[in-house]
């Protein structure tokens, strides 16, 4: 049997926000201590992850002085280069100070959108300088309790303007930076703009330097909005969009609660990890594999080690049945592209006499209507990979 024990070659990471996350929640105040991000680093490199990411706070507390700041990245620096760890992505803090009670680039106050533009930028600058090449742009609180407080378009439009003068940003100090987009549909706020993968997908469309931007899709947020995560990860792959990926487990209908990777619902686990790995003939994704996600709050330090070895067996484990279940050839025999030499060659591109051909084509629709498809049979097969049955 393979080793499902995970290597940096992997790409798994985690955020500082993930492993370091105290156990506090709505209700109740953290169960167990905080990390040092230099710890942080060392627990992940002995569990074999790759790499590590971070909100600007988490790793320099607000308000910290230039002199401070520097000691903090440099002993941060040490660390990873100490325990061969990388910084792939970074992030800023948008949501947790009071000022962005209402929003940071959706905010109707002018004073909050400079705010949230410096701290993004400063944000970028520490990314950066430990190594990041994607940044992670998660609207937290770009959303509304009352939509009777500004009209969405309006809202929209400044998200639009911050974007795209942070992208001039990036481009203007030369750095090396791709931008990925997360949505969320509500939680903090009680609806979030621009609340799916999809939608995302075409606010990109709108923006001055669309090639710089794609998506950072979350299992758990699109599941909130009980949508298949698979569609809309697949759509950002077909444009070339998926840029980032942030893995969790998610129960449909509930609160945002970024469980351990395939935690919950282990099929639609089973079909992304398939997607993502490409087994089915696709092209594979190759960027880091960011589980977002933390402990459960039951948990001490030892249990959040477990967790974030947990998440990264799963997804080998997946890949694993992922490759058996499509190398079935009972699978392949159902799922094979089926062919007709007459309706092939009036598909694709359009033109005059396709049109032609397409009116005057005869098919027996009742035949076609009543042939049975095998799926019943296919979805038990995927069933039996993931029981580990066959
Ligand atoms: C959440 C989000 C965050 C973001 C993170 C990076 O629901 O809390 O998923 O964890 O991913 O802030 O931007
Ligand atoms: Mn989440
Ligand atoms: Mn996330």
């Amino acid at each position: 049997m393979a080793s499902f024990d995970p290597t940096p070659a992997d790409l798994f990471t985690f955020g500082l926000w993930t492993v370091g996350n105290p156990g506090r929640d709505p209700f109740g105040g953290p169960t167990r201590p905080v990390i040092d991000p230099c710890d942080i680093v060392e627990g992940l490199a002995k569990v074999g992850a790759y790499g590590v990411n971070f909100h600007d706070d988490d790793l320099v507390r607000f308000g910290s002085s230039a002199a401070e700041r520097d000691r903090i990245v440099r002993d941060f620096k040490k660390a990873l280069d100490d325990h061969g760890i990388v910084v792939p992505m970074a992030t800023t803090n948008l949501f947790g100070q009071p000022i962005f009670k209402d929003g940071a680039f959706s905010s109707s106050d002018p004073r909050v959108r400079a705010f949230a533009l410096a701290k993004t930028m400063r944000a970028m600058d520490m990314g950066v300088e430990l190594g990041a090449k994607t940044y992670v742009f998660w609207g937290g609180r770009e959303g509304t309790d009352t939509d009777a407080c500004r009209d969405p378009r309006t809202a929209l439009g400044w998200m639009r303007e911050c974007m795209d003068f942070l992208c001039e940003y990036a481009v203007d100090q030369g750095y090396d930076l791709k931008f990925a987009l997360e949505a969320k549909p509500n939680e903090p706020r009680g609806d979030i703009y621009l609340a799916t993968t999809g939608h995302m997908l075409h606010f990109i469309t709108t923006l001055a330097r669309p090639e710089m931007v794609g998506v950072n899709p979350e299992v758990a947020h699109e599941t909130m909005s009980g949508l298949s995560f698979v569609h809309g990860v697949a759509q950002a792959m077909e444009q070339g969009k998926l840029f980032h990926i942030d893995l969790n487990g998610q129960k449909i209908g509930r609160y945002d609660q970024d469980l351990r990777f395939g935690s919950e619902d282990l099929k639609q686990a089973f079909l992304l990890v398939r997607l993502l790995e490409g087994t089915a003939g696709g092209e594979r994704y190759t960027g880091p594999r960011h589980f977002d996600a933390h402990a459960y709050r039951t948990e001490d330090r030892a249990g959040v080690w477990e967790f974030a070895r947990g998440c990264m067996r799963t997804y080998k484990i997946l890949a694993e049945r992922a490759r058996a279940f499509d190398a079935d050839p009972e699978v392949q025999a159902i799922v094979k592209e089926r062919k007709d030499a007459t309706c092939d060659s009036l598909l694709g591109g359009y033109s005059a006499e396709k049109v032609k051909g397409l009116k005057a084509l005869e098919l027996d629709v009742e035949a076609i209507g009543v042939e049975g498809l095998g799926y019943e049979r296919l979805d038990q097969i995927l069933t039996e990979h993931l029981m580990g049955a066959r």
